[in-house]
C-alpha cells in the first residue's frame, strides 16, 4: 500500500482520525463540560444553532503542521463565502440549508481521451479517500485552519486522460437560481467559474473536498464537491462543482472578470502584493483576536515554489 500523506507536509501522527473527534466529543459531555458550539466566538451563529438541526458538532484538537489549531466545526460552517446564495457572510449557512445536492453528477470532458460524467456516488467509491488540515486565506485577509476529506484532483485528471493540448482546467459550479437566490445578481456573470494551470492541478496538495471533520460537506462549504487549493486566495477554491474541462488557454474567472486590478488568475497568497484596496501582509485567523503575518504560497512554498520560478509574482498576482 503506497502511503496517502508521501508528499504532503502533513504527518500522519497530525491527522485526527473521525473517532478521536467523536470520542473527545463524548469525553466533553460525560466531562460535563460545555460542547464547541458553546465555546464558538460570539457573533457566529453554529451550525448547531440553526433550527432544525440536532446533530452533535464534531469537536477537535488537531493542529496543522505549523501547529496551528483547526478551527471549530460551527466556525467553518457558519462564516462562508458562497455568492450564490448571500454576500453576507453569517447568512450563508441559513440560505444555503435546503440546497438540493442528490442527485449529483461531474461532468469531466474537454481536451481529453476519456471524457466521463461522474456520479458522486462513483467519486467517493473510485477515489482514495483522504484527510487533510489545511489553512484557507481569504482574499478579505481571514483565515481558517480546516480539515477537509477528499481525493486529490490528479487522480481524478489521471482517469480522464487529459491529451498533449491540455494546458489549463477551468472548473463551473452549478447554476440553479432557483435555489441560489444570489445568481439572480446581473451583477455577476454567473455561473461561477474558476480555472488552474495545469501543473498546479496535478499537484499533489490539490484536492477535490467531499466532506470535513468526518462529515459530508454542508452545502455552505461547497457540498457535494469542491476544489481545495491551499496556497492560494480562497476564491479559487471553487464549490458545488458541476464541470470540469481541460481546456488549451488560460481560462476566464468570475472575479478576473468582474475586476481584474483586484483578482488575478493565479491568486497565490502573497504578502508582498497588497490588494489595491488593502494590505495582504496580515491576516485574521478566525477565532484569534491578533492579526497574524501571512505567509508567501500560504507556506505551502516548499510544496509549489517551483511552479511559480519562470513566473514574476508581482505582475502575476
Ligand atoms: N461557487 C462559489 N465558490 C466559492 C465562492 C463563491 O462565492 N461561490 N467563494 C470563494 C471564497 S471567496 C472563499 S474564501 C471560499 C470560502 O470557503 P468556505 O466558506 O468553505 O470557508 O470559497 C470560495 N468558493
Ligand atoms: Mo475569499
Amino acid at each position: 500500500m503506497t502511503d496517502p500523506y508521501k508528499s504532503v507536509p502533513i504527518r500522519s501522527s497530525e491527522i485526527t482520525p473521525r473517532h478521536v473527534y467523536l470520542s473527545r466529543r463524548d469525553f466533553m459531555k460525560a466531562a460535563g463540560l460545555a460542547t464547541g458550539a458553546a465555546l464558538l466566538t460570539a457573533c457566529a451563529p453554529s451550525a448547531a444553532d440553526l433550527p432544525g438541526n440536532t446533530k452533535p458538532v464534531p469537536v477537535s484538537n488537531a493542529t496543522d503542521e505549523l501547529g496551528d489549531p483547526v478551527n471549530s466545526y460551527g466556525d467553518i460552517t457558519s462564516y462562508n463565502n458562497y455568492y450564490e446564495f448571500t454576500t453576507d457572510k453569517q447568512q450563508v449557512s441559513k440560505e444555503a440549508r435546503s440546497f438540493t445536492t442528490t442527485p449529483w453528477t461531474v461532468e469531466v470532458g474537454g481536451l481529453v481521451n476519456k471524457p466521463k460524467t461522474f456520479g458522486i456516488e462513483d467519486l467517493l467509491k473510485d477515489f482514495t479517500q483522504e484527510e487533510r488540515i489545511y489553512r484557507l486565506r481569504c482574499v478579505e485577509a481571514w483565515s481558517m485552519v480546516i480539515p477537509w476529506e477528499g481525493f486529490t484532483l490528479a487522480s481524478l485528471l489521471k482517469a480522464v486522460e487529459p491529451t498533449s493540448d491540455a494546458k489549463y482546467v477551468r472548473f463551473e459550479t452549478i447554476y440553479r437560481p432557483e435555489e441560489m437566490p444570489g445568481q439572480k445578481s446581473p451583477f455577476y456573470e454567473w455561473p461561477y467559474q474558476e480555472g488552474l494551470r495545469l501543473d498546479e492541478a496535478m499537484n499533489d496538495l490539490t484536492l477535490l473536498a467531499t466532506g470535513l471533520y468526518g462529515e459530508p460537506n454542508v452545502p455552505q462549504n461547497g457540498a457535494p464537491l469542491r476544489l481545495v487549493v491551499p496556497w492560494k486566495y480562497g476564491f479559487k477554491s471553487i464549490k458545488s462543482i458541476v464541470k470540469i474541462e481541460l481546456v488549451a488557454e488560460q481560462p476566464a474567472t468570475l472575479w478576473n472578470d468582474i475586476a481584474p486590478n483586484e483578482y488575478g488568475f493565479y491568486a497565490n497568497v502573497n504578502p508582498d502584493v497588497d490588494h489595491p484596496r488593502w494590505s495582504q501582509a496580515s491576516e485574521r485567523r478566525i477565532g484569534e483576536l491578533n492579526r497574524r503575518p501571512s505567509l508567501l504560497f500560504n507556506g505551502y512554498g516548499e510544496q509549489v515554489a517551483g511552479l511559480y520560478v519562470d513566473l514574476d509574482l508581482t505582475s502575476n498576482y
